[in-house]
């Protein structure tokens, strides 16, 4: 049976506006704010180079977050959707979001504040640009050949459907030989495209960066991908885009032998649970649901690609969405990545630009969303960091929308999403006696809580009310004393 939300309820009665309307964020010591390993990625989708590496000074390093994954960095197709980016003309480091001296020293900063650098990669294909054209940095190229790059013996042409386009997702040699929407298909068995794009790889990584995200991963064979990383001139963290389709012949286990993939159920499954089922369902989220092993998976509530399809938690939904990504920063299964998004009317809508296409400088809270810093899902990044490694104990649930778990003796999440408060409970956390920060409703700085203090009793238990939508979370690494 579904469940009847009562949104304007939620917006009411849930996270109370403040903890939504994001502040600036105080720089803690480095030091200080990252203990334990810092795993978690954030995607800061189209931001500029420049914004970039002022935000891994100003919030990534301070708040934990141990990567951040850039758009694509090489010369594309010159036009004003997002999309662009995923339309490759040259392997140039010049782009829309800024030239390869700026790329350079946003590795540099980012470093030096203790965020690795994620590159989203465009490997299995070029442009969709029937006609060809000139590229954003100022390359001619045709649909099937690119100066100096490729020329059309690089490319599959699978004969199929008219247009060698891709129609049957249950067709294997379709998914992985057709183009995709159009984008000319590298011939990725070609030893000759292996090397170049190794090279391009290789290239990045002279510049420092950290790992790929391999773009359209699913329309190219896994042996293909091992080819072209065993090309790379030194180890780089791998995840791969394999959409999961029920009953596809390519499944994302086949490449968990390159490196980590993404679980695309988790974000789904998770707003499903919130939207129309029941939270107590969490209480196996993970493998038994069928993903894929947690030591392989990326997850996230949502991404660039789903959070224009639906299906899915996305900041339109406000408090919901910092609940949701509460719990996936507390729920030990996968490596959790934060989406960070510009905000749009329409599918195609481009970040924000100049009157040139360039991307602009981010400006948090004005045509840029910056989930990132919303402070519950930044703070929830300390929990994650403070969590690392202890597993899940003393779960509870009534059996509905209201759950708590602790991640043992290191941090405890309640979430209720009930429609009213629940109030006369303890909680049994387990945890040592002390006063910790409510992470949910305040920062922990300087060794002090700018909210709620809870109080933990030597016997491990603690007592509080829980708003309607609402949450609680306390750890470790901010505990007063
Ligand atoms: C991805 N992963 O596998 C990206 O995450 C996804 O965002 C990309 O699609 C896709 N694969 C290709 O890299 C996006 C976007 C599409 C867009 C393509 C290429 O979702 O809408 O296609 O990038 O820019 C656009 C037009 C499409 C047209 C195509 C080629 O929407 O109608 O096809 O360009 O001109 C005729
Ligand atoms: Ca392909």
């Amino acid at each position: 049976m579904h469940r009847r939300r009562c949104r304007a309820a939620a917006l009411v009665l849930g996270l109370a506006a403040s903890l939504l309307v994001p502040t600036t964020v105080a720089a803690p010591p480095a030091a200080a704010a990252t203990p334990g390993s810092k795993k978690v990625i954030v995607q800061l989708f189209e931001w500029n180079w420049t914004s970039v590496a002022n935000e891994c000074t100003s919030t990534l390093g301070p708040k934990g977050y141990g990567y951040v994954q850039v758009s694509p960095p090489q010369e594309h197709v010159n036009s004003s959707p997002w999309w662009v980016s995923y339309q490759p003309v040259s392997y140039r480091i010049e782009s829309r979001k800024g030239t390869r001296a700026q790329f350079q020293s946003m590795v540099n900063t980012c470093h030096n504040a203790g965020v690795k650098v994620i590159v989203d990669a465009v490997v299995n294909h070029m442009s969709g640009q029937e006609n060809g054209g000139t590229g954003w940095a100022g390359t001619s190229y045709g649909h099937y050949n690119y100066p100096g790059v490729y020329s059309s013996q690089d490319f599959h042409y699978c004969g199929r459907n008219g247009n060698n386009d891709i129609a049957n997702y249950n067709d294997r040699y379709e998914v992985q030989n057709c183009e995709l929407v159009n984008l000319a298909d590298l011939k990725t068995e070609s030893d000759y495209v292996r090397t170049r794009l190794a090279t391009y790889l290789n290239d990045l990584l002279s510049l420092g960066v950290d790992g790929f995200r391999l773009d359209g991963s699913k329309h190219m064979p896994a042996a293909d991908i091992a080819a072209i990383k065993a090309k790379l001139s030194r180890s780089a963290y791998l995840v791969q885009e394999v959409i999961y389709g029920a009953g596809e012949p390519v499944q994302p286990t086949e490449y968990t032998g390159n490196g980590d993939v993404h679980e695309f159920r988790y974000g789904k499954d998770l707003a499903r649970m919130f939207n129309n089922e029941r939270l107590a369902y969490l209480r196996n989220f993970g493998e038994s649901w069928g993903y894929l092993s947690s030591a392989k998976a990326v997850v996230f509530t949502d991404n660039h690609d789903t959070q224009r399809e639906g299906g899915v938690l996305t900041y339109r939904d406000r408090g919901e969405y910092a609940l949701a990504n509460a719990f996936m920063l507390a729920w030990p299964y996968g490596t959790p990545a934060v989406m960070s998004s510009f905000t749009y009317s329409g599918r195609d809508q481009g970040p924000p630009s100049d009157g040139s296409n360039k991307v602009t400088n981010t400006t948090c809270y004005s045509g840029w969303e910056c989930e990132h810093r919303w402070p519950v899902i930044a703070n929830m990044v300390g929990f994650r960091n403070a969590t690392e490694g202890a597993g899940v104990t003393n779960w509870y649930d009534n059996g509905y929308q209201h759950i708590a778990f602790s991640r043992a003796g290191k941090g405890y999440l309640t979430v209720n999403d009930e429609d009213s408060a629940i109030s006369g409970r303890s909680y049994y956390t387990g945890l040592p006696a002390g006063r910790y920060c409510d992470v949910i409703h305040g920062t922990f700085s300087n060794g002090s809580c700018s909210g709620p203090v809870i109080t933990v009793d030597s016997a491990g238990w603690f007592a509080a009310t829980v708003n309607a939508h609402d949450a609680i979370a306390i750890h470790v690494g901010a505990k007063l004393s």
